[in-house]
């Protein structure tokens, strides 16, 4: 029918990515409405169909979950109401028109990460061998939930610049603030979780902070960047260290504190957050980005079944990594066993290196589904092989 078409035509383009630069240029400089209309006009259609093609990627059955379905729905028809418009002849009416329906689409995706989540685990727990497919669910979920941190903020430039959103921050440029304070986002990201870890542990780990600037004349670091997303990504990884700390030393009346260390240099800038919280053992450890890992079902362990307001839904840890590689950045954990952990965090320092991290659906991203699950080729001791996906002495 005439959506497939359409599917079919988009997706046959590669999403174009654009640097921080970029993006700040057109909206301090050439930005007009008319031109970052024409471009998400063609842009959002593209990004959105190659979406679509890999999410048709997926095992029959897990495409066959009414949540993915949900899911699927919500990519077609708001890849129908931008191809609605026309790309050469829009009046102003046409704008405001278009302003609403990006807004309508954030709207709609809002819950697509829960949703999602929801749809895999359901059939996760239909298959035999869910281990097996768990590389390609990887696969897909880390380009399926960056390719959405892109679109929305493609979106959320346009609404902000050209829409009459009430919620504008004054020395923004939409979602980007060209003189981020990163200390500044750190501190509130740890007064964010402070104040969570402290309504359930009635304390908090103290913050140890430490800035160094080897490329300015300044005690400040300032880079050009997106707010929200530094926000999320530190808050995240706060919350992990506060509740490793309180839960090691939960009688303590001095904890030891979250260390931090920003530096600024030539060509990246670094985060390091560092826990004395006990850390965790390797087994455990290479599996903290892994979104099966995460929403498995606990073990019946107390400590584990206890919700705590600092445990989130899970996703937390891999989506702060694709937050921090969607501009060119990444997010490294280690720890060590009995000690602490320590959590890397890398952002680009200039502003033309930044560049979006986004899919795109070829003949190589069909052979990563393709590709039979294989075997390991290194002998694994008998009476571990049957525990190997969650090993209960951990
Ligand atoms: C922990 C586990 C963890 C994950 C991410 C960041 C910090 C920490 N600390 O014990």
């Amino acid at each position: 029918n005439a959506l497939q078409r359409m599917i079919e035509y988009y997706s046959r383009f590669s999403p174009t990515p654009l640097s921080l630069r970029q993006f700040l240029d057109f909206a301090q400089k050439s930005g007009d409405e008319k031109r970052s209309f024409k471009w998400l006009r063609q842009e959002l259609p593209t990004r959105l169909a190659n979406m679509v093609k890999e999410m048709n990627r997926l095992p029959d059955g897990l495409q066959a979950m009414p949540s993915t379905q949900l899911v699927t729905s919500w990519y077609q028809q708001s890849l129908e109401e931008v191809i609605d418009f026309d790309q050469d002849n829009a009046n102003c009416r046409d704008l405001v028109e278009f302003n609403k329906v990006l807004e309508g689409i954030i709207q709609r995706h809002r819950n697509v990460v829960e949703t999602m989540a929801h749809g895999i685990m359901e059939w996760n727990e239909l298959q035999k061998h869910p281990e097996d497919g768990q590389d390609k669910i990887q696969y897909f979920l880390d380009r399926f939930y960056t390719s959405r941190i892109g679109i929305r903020i493609l979106i959320n430039q346009h609404i902000l610049l050209f829409g009459d959103s009430p919620v504008r921050q004054p020395d923004f440029y939409g979602t980007i603030d060209p003189k981020c304070d990163v200390p500044m986002v750190v501190e509130d990201a740890y007064n964010g979780a402070k104040f969570l870890c402290e309504q359930y542990y009635l304390g908090a780990p103290a913050l140890d902070i430490d800035v160094h600037n080897q490329i300015e004349e300044s005690s400040e670091v300032n880079i050009i960047y997106v707010p929200s997303h530094l926000h999320h990504i530190c808050f995240e990884l706060f919350k992990n260290s506060m509740r490793a700390t309180m839960e090691r030393y939960p009688h303590a009346c001095d904890v030891p504190p979250v260390q931090v260390r920003v530096t600024k240099g030539k060509s990246d800038l670094g985060i390091k957050i560092s826990d004395a919280g006990g850390g965790a053992s390797r087994s455990v450890t290479t599996r903290w980005f892994e979104y099966l890992y995460s929403t498995a079902p606990r073990p019946p362990r107390s400590e584990d079944a206890r919700i705590t307001p600092l445990a989130g839904y899970g996703y937390g840890l891999p989506i702060s990594r694709l937050y921090a590689r969607y501009l060119g950045g990444d997010l490294e954990l280690q720890s060590m066993e009995g000690h602490g952990t320590d959590a890397y965090v890398y952002l680009k320092s200039l502003s033309t290196a930044a560049v979006e991290t986004v899919p795109v659906f070829n003949s190589t991203t069909n052979e990563q589904y393709r590709r039979p699950h294989l075997t390991g080729d290194w002998v694994v001791p008998a009476n571990q092989k049957l525990k190997q996906f969650r090993n209960p002495f951990n």
